[in-house]
């Protein structure tokens, strides 16, 4: 028996060998090789491996408890549904996720392009870069990668072949109690709450009656609405930029679910960015923020409408006022889903270091307090938002309230 073919947590040594096991054909030169983990996430080990001939491969292996809690086991199939969504991501939205090299669900591992010419958009964006090219970029791939999984437009058979494919009942459940109910009731005591807004996390999200029947409703919509493949994590964590390029990684959340889920991570995450801006007085930064949310709202709008048109395969698809309720839909998940992901991020157990990282006090508690009444905004009034400009003017509402 090969040292590979029995499951282990490989360390450095062990990702080197491997390396080599897996991608002889890239020619390796051994005496230079050289690995280095560089993950950044909640969940996986992320490994360099490069040499001194200029060739580079990016390794991640999935462990069987996460990195974020050693109590929380996850199905090290993860590793397969990512691979599998990146290729099938490449097909719709080609160029814009990393390319596989392999994957092994012996050592739930896989092999991809190394995009260390990127930079990680959370990083990038909290040195106040900007990337011109973003929002034209990210409407594109989520126009395509959901709409094309919808049965809107694929074969009915095929996308519940893919339903089945990509159901993992571990990383939904992440989400449903993460996202979709620990922000409202901190019931299994995960939540990290910022101790100066504690009576204000009380009073707005714990005791909201209103608030908690709306999240319930998206909660069971995520979990009974099979309506696209979604990338399911779609943070600027999960995103690696040049000011010329756009690319959507870590996809291992990816399930059928609302396209909104993904199109409100988005708007979240740039809410986040603002919020760093904001708090050291960037008004440039803050600007180019919204005016990016402004953008992918309505360039998703817009290249959905045309995409339909084009793609659209279902005759009753087709019906006089049916494409409009659709996208209406789409537009009131989008705003939950950006609440809910607004307010997990605040005060559930995963936060941002956009937010997490500004250092006045005040500050710190005044943009989470804009957070939670802007994700309350959008939760509660759904059917507000139908614009761009519509996602932004609640930004900057409660921006003001949470003075
Ligand atoms: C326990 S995992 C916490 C979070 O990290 C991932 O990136 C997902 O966002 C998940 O909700
Ligand atoms: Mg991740």
């Amino acid at each position: 028996m090969g040292k590979f073919d029995q499951y282990f947590l490989m360390n450095i040594d062990d990702i080197l060998e491997y390396t080599l096991v897996k991608l002889p054909e890239i020619g390796w030169d051994k005496a230079s090789m050289q690995a280095k983990e560089i993950g950044d996430g909640n969940l996986n080990y992320v490994f360099r491996v490069w040499d001194a001939a200029g060739h580079s491969v990016i390794i991640k292996h999935a462990g069987v408890s996460l990195r974020i809690s050693e109590d929380m086991k996850v199905s090290t199939d993860r590793n397969r549904i990512e691979s599998e969504i990146l290729q099938l991501e490449d097909k719709y939205a080609p160029g814009m996720v990393p390319k596989i090299y392999f994957y092994d669900t012996v050592m739930s591992a896989c092999g991809m392009e190394d995009l260390s010419d990127h930079q990680l958009m959370r990083y990038a964006l909290m040195k106040h870069e900007t990337f011109p090219n973003f929002a034209e970029d990210i409407s594109t791939f989520m126009v395509n990668t959901l709409l094309m999984t919808s049965d809107v437009v694929m074969e009915h058979q095929e996308k519940k072949n893919l339903v089945k494919s990509f159901i993992s009942p571990e990383l939904c459940k992440i989400t449903e109690d993460l996202v979709l109910m620990e922000p409202y009731n901190d019931i299994n005591g995960n939540n990290h709450v910022f101790e100066p807004n504690t009576e204000f996390v009380k009073r707005e999200l714990y005791s909201d009656e209103a608030l908690h029947l709306a999240v319930s409703k998206l909660k069971f919509k995520f979990m009974t609405d099979a309506q696209a493949l979604m990338h399911g994590d779609l943070h600027t964590g999960s995103i690696f930029v040049k000011p010329d390029s756009t690319k959507v990684f870590d996809p291992e959340f990816a399930t059928y679910a609302p396209m909104g889920y993904d199109i409100g991570n988005v708007v979240a995450n740039l809410i986040f960015a603002y919020d760093n801006g904001l708090a050291t007085g960037d008004a440039a930064f803050c600007n180019w923020c919204l005016k990016a949310i402004e953008e992918i709202m309505d360039l998703f709008i817009e290249k959905f409408n045309k995409k339909y048109d084009e793609t659209v395969t279902e005759p009753m698809a087709k019906v006089k006022g049916f494409k409009e309720w659709y996208l209406e839909g789409i537009l009131n998940d989008t705003a939950g889903y950006a609440g809910t992901e607004l307010h997990r991020r605040t005060v559930g157990m995963a936060n941002v270091k956009d937010v997490t990282t500004i250092e006045d006090v005040e500050k710190r508690a005044w943009v989470e307090r804009l957070n939670i009444l802007c994700g309350k905004e959008y939760i509660l009034e759904q059917d507000k938002f139908r614009s761009g400009a519509d996602f932004v003017a609640a930004v900057k509402r409660a921006e003001e309230a949470a003075k």
